[in-house]
Formats: structure tokens, sequence, C-alpha cells
């Protein structure tokens, strides 16, 4: 060989949003319609989810074993990493803090920005969502929750569900644009 190779170049210093669950693969989603300028990877449990997803994926199993140690060679060299989800499922239960550990444990850059269930959601998503948030504050993580209740209170109009989720992804959205370089 007469040259020497290039050396590679360094990977850009993007922001990588990680979406936790059904909502938070439809999060990661409606940042890639607006076309932001991250790297993107929805993991979920949901077969059927995963495999309709358009950005890059990780199916995993049970948040044990192999599952975090796939996590942890997918996010690790993150140089900021914002996790989404809407808490209230059963997923996010296992996975938010399962992420937040792994976080702590590499000292990662990492921000949380998450909904909470709207009232009518019922009890079992309000106690899901609570579970998660107590064990989140034991930690020191960087937490922003946004509340559907409040979202709902401050608008004068009924609006549907899907436009209810779609508001709050557009906050989330702007969220993260005002953070990504801080
Ligand atoms: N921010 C946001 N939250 C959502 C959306 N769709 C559902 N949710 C919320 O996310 C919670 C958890 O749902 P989901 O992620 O499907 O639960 P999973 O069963 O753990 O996957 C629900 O209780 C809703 O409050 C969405 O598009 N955006
Ligand atoms: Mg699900």
């Amino acid at each position: 060989m007469c040259m020497d190779p290039k050396p590679k170049k360094p990977k850009e210093n993007k922001v990588t949003v990680l979406g936790l669950g059904g909502a938070g693969g439809k999060i990661v989603h409606y940042l890639q319609e607006k076309g932001a300028d991250y790297n993107l990877l929805y993991v979920d449990d949901d077969e059927q989810c995963i495999m309709e997803s358009t950005v890059n994926t990780i199916r995993v199993a049970d948040c044990k074993g192999n599952d975090i140690e796939t996590l942890v060679s997918a996010i690790g060299n993150s140089e900021k990493l914002i996790v989404v989800t809407g808490l209230g499922g059963n997923f996010g239960v296992i996975a938010v803090p399962m992420v937040a550990y792994i976080a702590e444990e590499m000292e990662l850059d990492i921000d949380f920005i998450l909904s909470y269930p709207a009232k009518f959601e019922g009890k079992r998503r309000k106690d899901n969502a609570d579970l998660v948030v107590e064990l989140l504050s034991q930690s020191n993580i960087n937490l922003t929750i946004y509340e559907f209740d409040k979202l709902i209170n401050n608008l004068d109009r009924k609006i549907s569900l899907n436009d209810m989720f779609n508001i709050m992804n557009e906050v989330i959205y702007q969220e993260i644009e005002q953070r990504k370089d801080k």
C-alpha cells in the first residue's frame, strides 16, 4: 500500500435520544418527523412496535443479563444522552430505573424528560408512574416531568387523545432543542 489510510473522522458529537417503551417510541419517531438531527434509538420489549420502527432499535426481553450488556454497548459511548418516555406503562417501570442505573455506573451525561399519565388513564398507570418517580428521586439523575393533566388544563378546548399525545411530544421536542447544547 502506498498511502497510509486516512485517519477516521471522530464521530460527530451528537445528542442521542433514547426512547423507552411504546411512548418513547412515539416520541423518537415524532422527533424523526421533525427532522431533528439527533441519534435516535428506540428500545422496547414489544416486537411489533420494534418491527415497524424507522429509527435504530433494540428489542429487549426482561431488562436483565444480556439486555443490560446490549444497552451498555449501545449507549455507553454517548456524549450526551436524553431519555424520553411516557410513564404509566409496565415497561417503563423496569426500563427507566435500569437505564438510570447504567448511566450512574458509567457516569454518563444523561437527562430524563418524561411525561406523567393523565388522571383519566386510571390508578394502575398512576401507580406505575409514581414508582418510577420514587426510584429516580433516590438518585442524582436530571429529571424533567411534564404532566398531561396540567397540559390539558392549560388548553381552552377539548382535544382527542392523539392530539394530547402529540402536543406533549412537541413540548418534549422543544425541551430537547433547548438543552441539546448545554
Ligand atoms: N409523551 C407521550 N406519552 C404517551 C404517548 N402515547 C402514550 N403515552 C403515555 O405513555 C404511557 C405509557 O404507555 P406505553 O409507553 O404504551 O406503555 P408500555 O406498555 O410500557 O409500552 C401512557 O400511560 C400514556 O400516558 C405519546 O405519544 N407521547
Ligand atoms: Mg408497550
